[in-house]
């Protein structure tokens, strides 16, 4: 599966370098690949944002640049665009294995007060909210979305992990123990203690 991410700071996805997904890519399992933005940008000192029509704070994505870098993207028109913003379906896991069937998503991250409306009628398919509190950009929703999606790429996990969860419906947990036996005084439950599976 392949993630196309445009945003303007490359630099906050390094944690998906590390752990299971930085592996999977390692494993070519996963692409990522991250977009900046501003290198698109044609304007004076490298400018991606300006002040919004009708006033009101902060500053707005222009569009022109946002679109210069979408159109870097290759094989677009078969991806599936996601703008991560405040104002869309909030993410659950339903949608997660939905989006885990699809075969290519370009994430499109907003920063300061969002992006110039015409832009996002021009090329976003569906727009996602990751919970309602407010973030300043679409970057840690996006990693929230790459890391949950991915775990459904068959050899992200091993075998049984989502098997799991599907398994017990509502990803009912249960309290969970390892070595040692007895830890400061608190021993395993009887019942775990003959089955090392
Ligand atoms: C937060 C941008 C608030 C803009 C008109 C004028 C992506 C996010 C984000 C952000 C505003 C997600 C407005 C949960 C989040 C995100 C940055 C306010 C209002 N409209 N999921 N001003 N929470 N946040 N703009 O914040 O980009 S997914």
């Amino acid at each position: 599966m392949k993630f196309d991410v445009l945003t303007l700071f490359p630099e906050m996805f390094e944690p998906l370098k590390t752990s299971i997904i930085g592996k999977a890519v390692q494993n070519k399992i996963l692409e990522i690949n991250l977009i900046n933005i501003r290198d698109f940008s044609k304007a004076k000192h490298k400018k991606v944002d300006d002040t919004p029509y009708g006033g009101g704070a902060g500053m707005v994505m222009m569009p022109e640049v946002v679109y210069d870098a979408y159109n870097s993207i290759k094989n677009k028109e078969q991806a599936k665009l996601i703008y991560l913003s405040p104002q869309g379906k909030t993410l659950n896991q339903k949608k997660v294995i939905e989006l885990s069937k699809e075969e290519h998503i370009i994430l499109l991250c907003g920063h300061y007060e969002g992006i110039d409306q015409r832009v996002l009628d021009e090329i976003v398919d569906e727009e996602i909210s990751v919970g309602d509190y407010v973030l300043t950009g679409g970057e840690l929703p996006a990693m929230i979305l790459i890391d949950s999606v991915s775990r459904y790429i068959k050899g992200v996990l091993k075998e049984e992990s989502t098997k799991e969860e599907s398994f017990s419906g509502n990803l009912l947990e249960y309290p969970q123990y390892t070595r040692p036996e007895v830890f400061n005084g608190v021993k395993v439950p009887e019942v775990l203690l003959s089955r090392t599976s």
